[in-house]
């Protein structure tokens, strides 16, 4: 299905719920405050409301305020606009407030998406889900605002790893000038998300980096996180996402696993693959009822946390295999 299908829903319906995955991350916060920007520019009324609160390192952008994780307060809508989420189960608990009777509007950039939408409009070459509402505000001819570009802005950016992954494209770099026109201070903006961290979440990392490990061929790093660990450093738990990429960055390293511990359930894994070249992690992490990206893939498995990386890592072994010399 294409963009058409998106706009005309916008254009028909009046009310909204704008939502995106648990864990929200730059790309999840910013596309949605952009497509808030899009309809309240419209007179519609927008909801919007996510399982999780919106991380501190986005909290400098404006209208964060807008977006609520209180799944108590009753709201009327038309439509659920479910932005850059592969699966509806990705949404948590907001899943309870669409009931049979909403319209649902999937739009996507993950490759292992699902489908799950009345109208679907999903596309796997583009690099985030912000860059896909910045084709709406064009295809609308509806005009930005400095305000908007920020959003964008800060989905592309974080969703691209700062321009370095394999989702930077010619016109990624094309619509992040066209954002930049609107006079967004980019060296502001990449201080806010990257340079704001806590003393704990450092420590943090100092501990899960010491955890590392490598299997024998020298080629797959991992790292587990334990509650303990997480505990005695007071860190948020939402702040080890960038641990993993320190594991791949390793030479000669093809694939990165860490394996968390959920703070509220030991027994609940949550599983980070990033994959450097040819190993295509998303499809490993479909095996255990995850998904992703090529490049970077994620999945959540019951279980002790021994028993899944021993489960986990022979998988990986068998996908990184064919790729050694
Ligand atoms: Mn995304």
């Amino acid at each position: 299905m294409s963009i058409k299908k998106v706009i005309e829903a916008i254009r028909e319906n009046n009310s909204f719920l704008i939502t995106s995955h648990v864990n929200m991350e730059g790309d999840s916060v910013g596309s949605q405050l952009a497509m808030a920007k899009l309809l309240e520019g419209m007179k519609k009324k927008v909801y919007i409301v996510d399982n999780d609160p919106i991380p501190v390192n986005y909290l400098f952008l404006p209208k964060t305020k807008d977006a609520s994780n209180d799944l108590t307060l009753k709201r009327d809508f038309d439509a659920a606009l479910v932005l850059d989420c592969p699966s509806l189960k990705r949404i948590g608990k907001v899943r309870d407030l669409i009931t049979e009777d909403k319209l649902i509007v999937n739009i996507d950039h993950h490759v292992s998406n699902e489908r799950f939408g009345d109208i679907d409009w999903v596309k796997p070459f583009a690099s985030s889900a912000g860059e896909m509402i910045w084709y709406i505000y064009k295809e609308m001819r509806r005009k930005l605002t400095k305000e908007a570009a920020m959003y964008i802005y800060t989905a592309i950016l974080t969703d691209t790893g700062s321009f370095t992954y394999d989702n930077t494209r010619p016109n990624t770099h094309e619509i992040a000038s066209d954002l930049l026109s609107y006079g967004l201070d980019p060296a502001w903006i990449a201080m806010n998300i990257y340079e704001r961290r806590s003393v704990p979440e450092i420590k943090l990392l100092g501990s899960a980096l010491t955890a590392l490990k490598m299997n024998e061929a020298g080629d797959v790093a991992y790292i587990e996180v334990t509650q303990e660990m997480l505990r005695s450093s007071g860190a948020d738990i939402s702040k080890t996402e960038n641990v993993v990429n320190y594991a791949r960055s390793i030479d000669k390293v093809e694939v990165a696993v860490v394996f968390k511990e959920h703070l509220a359930d030991k027994n609940l894994i949550m599983v980070s693959f990033r994959s450097k070249g040819e190993v295509d992690v998303n499809e490993i992490a479909s095996l255990f009822g995850g998904g992703g990206h090529k490049r970077a893939a994620g999945c959540t498995v019951t279980g002790e946390l021994s028993d899944v990386r021993g489960k986990i890592l022979d998988k990986v072994e068998e996908f990184v295999k064919p790729h050694r010399a």
